[in-house]
């Protein structure tokens, strides 16, 4: 594959840093093609800011889709990240059958929840849902809050490695192939990703930084498609993807009214450096 394109699909959040405005800028900076379908357009996301707006673009799909497919158009991967709707949700699983070329690989990143709590306007259908996208995905990237809704098992503050274990197991039960389970943190100060890769289970461990940012799951799930898609095995793009939320997180930390993302951009090298590497 010496020049990939591929597909990511999820909303457009004009102001905010989240979502395609941050997954089409990493992606391309890491040397990929990067098309996108925009599942909704929003004034803002909706963590924090009130009074938004929200144009749902479920309809679109298929003509969209269908002109692709007539113009012999298909992708080296498909990324999911935020779905607008169910009825989105198989849209773009028929999407993935279409314009997706057999060998490539699909991630899904089941955006619909953080701490303990779904996203406003989500409900249980669209979890229903989401376990079906994520049964057919090759590599899902699940927080711990979503890895307990798609696993149907209690969200826990305080756990331990047989909470996590139940979880992957239930998550493998559904369907899911490739796990990169984020925000697994087992000892005080510290946090990290549980990538489970062919069966094979893995842990990278890092320091947890005092600052949090809206936005860093979607960082992180971008970096770690570019890494992915550059080559690198999913451990290895899961580490990348680590190491450069935290330059992310940390580059904020600076900035006193930054609280609704993560300042990715100035940071942006050294992401490409450790995918040159
Ligand atoms: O970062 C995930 C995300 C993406 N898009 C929208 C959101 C959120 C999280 O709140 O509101 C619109």
């Amino acid at each position: 594959m010496s020049y990939p394109k591929i597909l990511t699909i999820q909303d457009i959040s004009c102001v905010g840093q989240c979502s395609l405005t941050v997954a089409l800028p990493i992606i391309s900076a890491c040397g990929i093609e990067t098309c996108v379908l925009p599942s909704a357009v929003l004034s803002t996301h909706t963590a924090g800011f009130s009074g938004y707006t929200f144009r749902d673009l479920t309809d679109d799909m298929p003509a969209i889709c269908a002109h692709w497919q007539k113009e012999n158009i298909a992708f080296d991967g498909i990324y999911t990240g935020y779905l607008g709707s169910t009825k989105q949700i198989d849209y773009v699983m028929q999407i993935i059958d279409t314009v997706k070329k057999s060998s490539a690989p699909a991630i899904v990143d089941p955006a619909m929840a953080d701490n303990g709590k779904l996203y406003p306007g989500f409900g249980m259908a669209f979890v229903e849902a989401m376990k079906a996208l994520c049964a057919k995905a090759d590599y899902v990237v699940p927080n711990i809050t979503e890895a307990a809704l798609l696993a149907d098992v209690a969200y826990q503050t305080e756990y331990d490695r047989v909470y996590i274990d139940l979880l992957i197991e239930k998550l493998q039960a559904l369907g899911c192939k490739n796990i990169i389970l984020t925000g697994v943190s087992y000892a005080k100060g510290m946090t990290g990703i549980v990538v489970v890769e062919d069966g094979e289970y893995s842990y990278y461990e890092h320091e947890l930084l005092p600052n949090s940012c809206h936005g860093t799951g979607d960082i992180y799930a971008s970096a770690f498609v570019g890494a992915l898609i550059r080559g690198k095995s999913a451990y290895d793009a899961a580490v990348i993807a680590a190491n450069y939320t935290m330059e992310c997180i940390k580059a904020t930390a600076e900035e006193e009214n930054h609280w609704y993302g993560a300042k990715f951009e100035p940071v942006l090298s050294k992401l490409i450096t450790a995918i040159e590497e």
